[in-house]
């Protein structure tokens, strides 16, 4: 079941200066900081609120790390803003299964590493309505790298 947003994926060319916007002009610190080079991104995590499921819900700042990255691509064509949308759950095994037998394409076979040693996987944005949609298991809060 999906019970929360984890997170809004942001695109950007520059993760420090767009992470001194949210700063500056919300207030917003950085939680979390990581590399992920498998996503080809350098990422920031801003917790914008505990939710009623044990989580929170995060912004996300994405800067590519290679240009033919997901997110590379991406602002390329677009310029930068918003990439993705991500929905926690406590079984993005079983909640992406259910998913795919709807007939959504899911991006990956097994979930993969997402931030902080979540599991994620993706949604494909052409099965829904234009909008790439992410499904996120956290780590449990012992086991969360920050
Ligand atoms: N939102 C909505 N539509 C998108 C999109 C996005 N983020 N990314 C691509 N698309 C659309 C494109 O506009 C394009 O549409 P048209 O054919 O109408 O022009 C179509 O999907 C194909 O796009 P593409 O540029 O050819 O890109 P690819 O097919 O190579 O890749 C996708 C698209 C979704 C498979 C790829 O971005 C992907 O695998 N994403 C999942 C991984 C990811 O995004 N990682 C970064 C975030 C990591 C994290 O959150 O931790
Ligand atoms: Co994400």
């Amino acid at each position: 079941m999906l019970t929360r947003i984890d997170h809004i994926g942001i695109a950007c060319f520059d993760l420090d200066r767009t992470v001194e916007f949210y700063r500056a002009t919300y207030g917003f610190e950085v939680f979390h900081t990581e590399v992920n080079e498998e996503q080809g991104v350098r990422e920031a995590m801003l917790k914008i609120n505990e939710t009623s499921d044990g989580g929170a819900s995060y912004l996300q700042l994405l800067e590519p790390t290679r240009e033919d990255s997901a997110v590379g691509k991406w602002l390329a064509k677009n310029g930068e803003g918003v990439h993705h949308i991500a929905f926690g759950t406590a079984d993005v095994d079983g909640d992406s299964e259910g998913i795919r037998d709807k007939g959504v394409r899911v991006l990956y076979d097994e979930p993969r590493r997402g931030s902080m040693g979540s599991r994620i996987t993706f949604l494909h944005p052409k099965d829904c309505h234009g909008v790439l949609t992410e499904l996120v298991t956290s780590a449990p809060p012992a086991d969360q790298e920050h």
